[in-house]
């Protein structure tokens, strides 16, 4: 256990010339707080907190502080004992979402040695997964961790990744040894080894998300861990219509769904006030429809590369993507780009405000059938995964029995690209097609239609609105996003059970979870990282963790842990008053980033708060 510092170091004082360009220098994520750390002198002259994102020139420091020699000595002799004492190693089940089973063993922590070998099967997906791993750790550790693949890999005083081909883990289980000799994770695909990998990062100080070499005792806690998800399908969606975000922003969403073993990414990529995909076909539902966003922000869109980017990263991540267009309403950017489209005939006004419901493709138009063949067609071109998703949320205008038969004709279309079909509860009436799934945003917990419509075969993911929806506020004073499903603070994004959550509905039917975040009010990463954590974490944890485990006391100390890795990772986040955060060993420099308060969240900008319908 490191000796927290007896007395309060100084502050940086950004102010002096160097700190600031030396900071940015070492450490590119912002430097947003202090855990109890260890003070370590690196050889290169500088100094440097083993789990903070600090690290200023030791001469500079001194001058900075501006204390006598013998403050200094007591200072140096402080940091000697922190030297001494080694890190707490983070406890095993202090894992995020929470594992299957957990045997700790005091008496066997591992420490990985700077000579460290990741053994691994010689299958190229298991060996793309020790790439992952090894490109995780060696920032930080700056050791070289070499990969090596072979028949039977065994940890030899390292890592092995051994992919057993044994089905008893499931598709995405797998199984944690750590000893005193080394490193053991295996499972039965290589998505279970990548969630072990992931487990394994969390088990590691929280230091190893700095992007740059620090010295310290690299100390993952002895014991077993059995894991296996409780659901296949663990998501989130980001509106990417209502404000676009760039390829780089969306990869960086990704990694944060990997780090808590989420496997679906639910794209959002058409909507009244933007269209965000190229259709070769079609072009100018892109080059016209995806040219603004909500208040006139920049549009955008993704040419067939970016997307395919996007896909390919998510894969190699174990993540499928699931696009969405939505119909039949939500189409005004289409109607803008295409007018043949529109019930009149007529392209309306661009759109850039936040109401719903009011556009719809004429579903009586042929036309209209050719333009969902040939986007869904190209889409799915560029999809691996299996799913494509209809929308049909909110489409007012259209009368019921014509929005069925229009549901009815699309879900074909998707049978026929040998695709399943995803849509929001509203495509409830529509008659059943094999393996369809409903996603239910309701915020009652309540509808016969949509049970019934699980009587007819389909299967159901769940992102209730009142406790799922990370658009949401946290409190009344949150500066962006709304409040129409309730105020969500992580306590209530945490505490619902999928299983039982909707009347009528067995637990069989249930398919996972989904944490849709619209961004009507979001425009930045920074922002959407503040809406996503820590709730997307809670969301996780009830698509991974069996319910055995689900309990708010031992959740918000597990999350609260996982702060100071945020911090050094410069994710941006709402620091609930609901979550015992970690105390800081010194004080917390004020905010470098762009957009991140500690205490509150991103400042205020005025009218950004739009209400919605
Ligand atoms: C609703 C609506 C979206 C809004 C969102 C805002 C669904 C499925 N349709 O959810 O268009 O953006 O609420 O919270």
């Amino acid at each position: 256990m490191s000796a927290p510092p007896d007395t309060t170091p100084e502050p940086l004082d950004p102010t002096r010339s160097g700190n600031l360009a030396e900071l940015s220098e070492v450490t590119p994520t912002p430097a947003t707080g202090y855990t109890a750390a260890d003070h370590i002198a690196a050889g290169d002259g500088t100094s440097v907190r083993a789990d903070t994102e600090t690290a200023v020139p030791a001469d500079d420091a001194v001058q900075a502080a501006g204390r006598t020699a013998g403050e200094l000595a007591s200072a140096a002799e402080r940091e000697a004992a922190a030297l001494l004492a080694p890190p707490a190693p983070v406890r095993l089940g202090e894992v995020v979402p929470a594992p299957e089973r957990v045997e700790p063993d005091a008496a066997a922590d591992y420490l990985l040695a700077a000579d460290a070998v990741i053994r691994v099967s010689a299958d190229p997906a298991a060996v793309a997964v020790a790439g992952h791993l090894a490109a995780l750790l060696r920032p930080a550790t700056g050791y070289p961790l070499p990969v090596t693949d072979t028949a039977t890999p065994v940890p030899a005083g390292g890592i092995a990744l051994d992919l057993t081909g044994d089905a008893a883990l499931g598709a995405e289980g797998y199984r944690l040894d750590i000893t005193t000799d080394g490193v053991r994770i295996a499972a039965g695909t290589a998505a279970g080894l990548f969630h072990g990998v992931q487990t394994l990062r969390q088990l590691l100080p929280a230091a190893v998300e700095r992007s740059t070499p620090v010295a310290a005792r690299w100390v993952l806690p002895g014991g077993s861990i059995l894991d296996r998800p409780r659901y296949p399908h663990r998501g989130v969606m980001l509106d990417v219509a209502r404000h676009f975000f760039g390829v780089t922003d969306v990869l960086r969403v990704i990694d944060h769904l990997a780090r808590y073993k989420l496997n679906r990414l639910h794209l959002h990529l058409t909507d009244d006030q933007g269209w965000r995909i190229a259709i070769d076909s079609w072009p100018r539902l892109a080059t016209v429809g995806g040219a603004g966003a909500v208040g006139d922000a920049p549009g955008g869109y993704y040419s067939r590369a970016d997307y395919q980017r996007i896909v390919a990263y998510a894969a190699d991540r174990h993540i499928t993507v699931i696009p969405e267009v939505d119909l039949p309403g939500h189409t005004n950017a289409a109607l803008v780009a295409y007018p043949e489209l529109a019930p009149d005939r007529v392209a309306p006004p661009p759109y850039a405000g936040t109401e719903v419901g009011f556009s719809y493709v004429d579903p009586a138009n042929e036309r209209t059938y050719d333009f969902v063949t040939d986007v869904l067609g190209e889409i799915a071109a560029l999809t691996p995964g299996r799913w494509l998703h209809i929308g049909g949320d909110e489409a007012f205008k259209v009368p019921a029995e014509v929005y069925a038969g229009f549901v009815e004709r699309v879900q074909r279309i998707v049978a026929e690209l040998d695709r399943d079909v995803i849509g929001w509860h509203q495509i409830a009436p529509a008659a059943h097609v094999d393996r369809r799934v409903l996603q239910w945003w309701g915020t009652t917990g309540e509808d016969p239609v949509t049970a019934e419509a699980v009587r007819r075969g389909a299967r159901l993911v769940l992102s209730p609105g009142n406790h799922a929806y990370l658009d949401m506020k946290y409190a009344p004073d949150t500066p962006i996003g709304h409040d129409w499903a309730g105020l969500i603070d992580v306590r209530r994004a945490y505490d619902w059970d999928p299983a039982s959550h909707l009347t009528g509905v067995p637990a069989e039917a249930v398919l996972g979870v989904e944490a849709p975040l619209w961004t009507e009010s979001v425009t930045t990463l920074a922002e959407i990282e503040f809406m996503l954590f820590p709730r997307l974490p809670a969301i996780a944890e009830l698509g991974w963790s069996p319910r055995s485990t689900h309990g708010w006391v031992s959740f918000r100390e597990r999350l609260a842990g996982h702060g100071p890795r945020w911090d050094t990772a410069g994710i941006a986040y709402h620091r609930s008053p609901e979550l015992p955060w970690p105390q800081p060993a010194t004080p917390i420099p004020a905010p470098r980033g762009p957009a991140v308060s500690r205490s509150g969240g991103p400042p205020a900008r005025p009218g950004a708060t739009p209400g919605r319908g």
